[in-house]
């Protein structure tokens, strides 16, 4: 099934000027980028991503981490692209994540670990809706669509 999911490139490595590198893993995986934009997070937008996480001792070194630096927020569509996506970029604490995903070639931290992707359809509509409204998303078709997927 097309699925969109939301995806975001993190301040570490928008410091470490990682942004093409990120971008083209996903790109060569066969995934669509159907919107992009670099925005610096407002306090609202990152209370509601992070929501989940309200409670936990992290929370505010989370919210002062991602409102470090700008971040690139993406949506991606694909067959599948929410498990696809979480697949090609590893384990949350960066040390954990195997090697071949972003995360495990990339970062060695937990909190710095370079890219966030939504872990359910549900959780990827929620967060898509804090950064993109529908007309936001493009609609085209890749070239390599039937030899990549
Ligand atoms: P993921 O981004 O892999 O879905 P979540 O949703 O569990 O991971 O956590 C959201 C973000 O919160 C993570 N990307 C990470 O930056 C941060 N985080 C999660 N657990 C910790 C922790 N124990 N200490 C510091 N930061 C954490």
């Amino acid at each position: 099934m097309i699925e969109r999911t939301f995806v975001m490139i993190k301040p570490d490595s928008i410091v470490r000027g990682l942004i093409g590198e990120v971008l083209g893993r996903l790109e060569k995986k066969g995934l669509k980028i159907v919107g992009m934009r670099m925005i610096h997070m407002s306090e609202a937008q990152a209370n509601n991503l992070y929501a989940v996480h309200l409670e936990k001792p992290f929370f505010k070194d989370l919210v002062g981490f991602i409102r470090s630096a700008p971040v690139v927020v993406l949506a991606v569509e694909g067959e599948s692209v929410v498990t696809v996506v979480r697949r090609v970029i590893g384990a949350t604490d960066a040390k954990e994540a195997l090697p071949g995903t972003v995360r495990g070639d990339l970062s060695c931290s937990k909190s710095m670990n370079v890219i966030h992707a939504s872990d359910s359809l549900e959780n990827a509509q929620k967060e898509l809706s804090i950064f993109f409204t529908d007309s936001d998303l493009m609609k085209y078709s890749r070239l390599d669509a039937n030899w990549v997927c």
